[in-house]
């Protein structure tokens, strides 16, 4: 057994947070920090999602740390939204430019994390067997990080090459003259189809749901433009943090309702052509809370896919049903998603009419057909918010694992803390605004947060901080009642828990925004960490 490395912070996941924590608690408060990371890189998310077309759908000079003027002024972004390669050259520049890379142990797998009531401390266990003890336990592990690959019947008979989006090649896929099916049409195979359209000899695309989506209208950053932010990138990160999702959309309208069918249809378009999350965030206030005003954004978007797809019956199946409403379930957008189904080798599976009954050794079979392919790929999603925390073997006091204490759904205080689990802090964790809010700037609001609340138990000598019982329940309610206001809870998405049987159906996002949250946890900080019982 090898001797234990004593730490005073563990960090894992050396993605946005897990970096971005680790240079806060070495760099400025000279702690020792270390951080485990599964991968063999940094990069979390950017890491591990190579799959063709992967890119961020927020702007890139947006979808980046905040915290530094040099960097960001240093970064030239290459494209309006960045693929997945350059955000990782970025993250990798990152962990460069401060020095990341020594306190973090790569290839690294924890197996479990027990808080040790006795020493006040975190015993952390790798794969590899190698034993920490840490005073604070912070796991970075991201919302959108454990694979959700669902059971199948028949799933081990394929002979053929089979890829999960998220866990894919770094040496990348040959497609040239092959047959492939492709299980999911989320914003991963949203991104993914079209590109590997392009590539393979034929594509078989099984879908269950179709998707509201909008056009990403992605372009070359310009020098224009590079000088423009960056000469007001103050300005432009002040109005981030001012809004909702932490993306400025300044057109925004209060009601869909109250403008008049043709002033409605032409703000739409322009909000459209703008591309991103414009008409999800940017073109009406009540489409999220109002089930007749989302029905004329969801009307809208019907009509551009029928404008798209050459085939009346194919673009039928390709619109959302009905009662299926806009914006409630992580909205996709997309880049020549829809010409991909005109391309003579695209066909169009529909799973739900036809469910697939089984995968065989050369394909797959539904109720009504079989498809024979050479390659399989799983864009079936993830197992969001608690599935990471749970492969990790979390236990807190009396032995008790969080898989346990949140067998009914997430049980945080503002998304941060959780009872019974002193001095481990979750970043973007369940109960924050997390996946509705621009990610960096999300984990940079956490870390800033975590990293004050360390400060001020080292300057008072306090040993162990943990959230009662009473204000966890106050803020379980209060995300709660703040979702039923809206029309999130009516969706079937993994935001709900919806996408993995058994999984209990939560709305686990706290939906007032980025700015309300940054409000509740200043002021509960102010006033001595309200909320928190430290002892020494
Ligand atoms: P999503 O959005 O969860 O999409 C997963 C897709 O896989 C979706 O179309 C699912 O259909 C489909 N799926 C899942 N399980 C099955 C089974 N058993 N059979 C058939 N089809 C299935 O994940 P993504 O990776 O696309 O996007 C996740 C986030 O990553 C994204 O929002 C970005 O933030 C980054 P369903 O809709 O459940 O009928």
């Amino acid at each position: 057994m090898s001797k234990v490395k004593e730490v005073d912070v563990l960090i894992v996941g050396a993605g946005f947070a897990g970096l971005y924590m680790l240079h806060l608690l070495r760099d400025k408060q000279k702690l020792n920090a270390v951080v485990l990371e599964h991968a063999g890189g940094v990069g979390g998310t950017w890491y591990w999602n190579r799959y063709p077309g992967a890119r961020c759908d927020i702007a890139s000079h947006e979808y980046s740390f905040s915290f530094s003027d040099e960097l960001q002024q240093e970064w030239s972004w290459s494209e309006k939204y960045a693929g997945q390669a350059e955000i990782l050259r970025y993250l990798e520049h990152v962990a460069e430019r401060f020095n990341l890379k020594p306190d973090i142990e790569f290839n690294t797998k924890v197996q479990s994390a027990v808080f040790d009531e006795g020493l006040k401390r975190w015993s952390i266990k790798t794969e590899a067997g190698e034993v920490y003890s840490a005073q604070y336990f912070i796991p970075a592990v991201g919302t959108l990080s454990s694979a959700n690959i669902p059971f199948i019947q028949g799933q081990n008979d394929f002979k053929g090459d089979e890829y999960v989006t998220s866990r894919w090649p770094t040496n990348g896929v040959d497609f040239r003259g092959k047959k492939v099916g492709i299980i999911g049409t989320g914003a991963t195979a949203i991104q993914a189809i079209p590109v590997i359209a392009e590539e393979c000899e034929q594509l078989f695309v099984f879908q269950r749901t179709a998707n509201y989506t909008s056009p990403l209208c992605n372009g070359p950053m310009t020098e224009k433009n590079e000088r423009e932010i960056k000469a007001n990138y103050q300005q432009l990160r002040d109005d981030e943090q001012e809004s909702f999702g932490g993306m400025p959309y300044k057109q925004q309208r209060p009601s869909a309702l109250a403008d008049s069918p043709d002033e409605r249809e032409a703000h739409y378009q322009k909000r459209w052509e703008a591309g991103g999350f414009n008409v999800w965030l940017g073109s009406y206030e009540d489409i999220l809370f109002n089930e007749e005003a989302n029905k004329t954004v969801a009307d809208f978007l019907r009509s551009k896919i029928r404008e798209r797809v050459n085939d009346p019956k194919l673009a039928e199946l390709l619109c959302p049903e009905e009662e299926q409403l806009f914006g409630i379930k992580r909205q996709p957008c997309e880049t020549n998603y829809y010409e991909a189904f005109n391309r003579d080798n695209v066909t169009l599976v529909d799973i739900k009419s036809a469910p697939i009954k089984e995968i065989t050794a050369e394909g797959l079979n539904t109720a009504e057909g079989s498809y024979e392919f050479d390659i399989l790929i799983y864009a079936t999603g993830f197992d969001a918010f608690t599935g990471s925390l749970f492969k990790m073997g979390i236990t807190g006091r009396n032995g008790r694992t969080l898989q346990e204490y949140w067998a009914d759904g997430p049980r945080t205080y503002l998304g941060l803390s959780v009872h019974g689990f002193p001095n481990m802090f979750t970043i973007t964790g369940p109960q924050s605004p997390s996946v509705l809010f621009n990610m960096p700037l999300a984990i940079e609001m956490h870390c800033d947060w975590i990293a004050d609340c360390i400060k001020h138990m080292n300057a008072q000598n306090l040993l162990e901080a943990e959230v009662d019982l009473p204000h966890e329940d106050g803020w379980i309610d209060h995300t709660r009642e703040v979702a039923d206001m809206t029309l999130f809870p009516k969706a079937k998405s993994w935001y709900m828990g919806a996408n993995i049987p058994g999984k209990p159906r939560v709305f686990m996002v706290y939906v007032a925004g980025g700015p309300a949250y940054k409000k509740v946890i200043t002021d509960i900080a102010d006033n001595g960490y309200e909320g928190f019982k430290f002892t020494q």
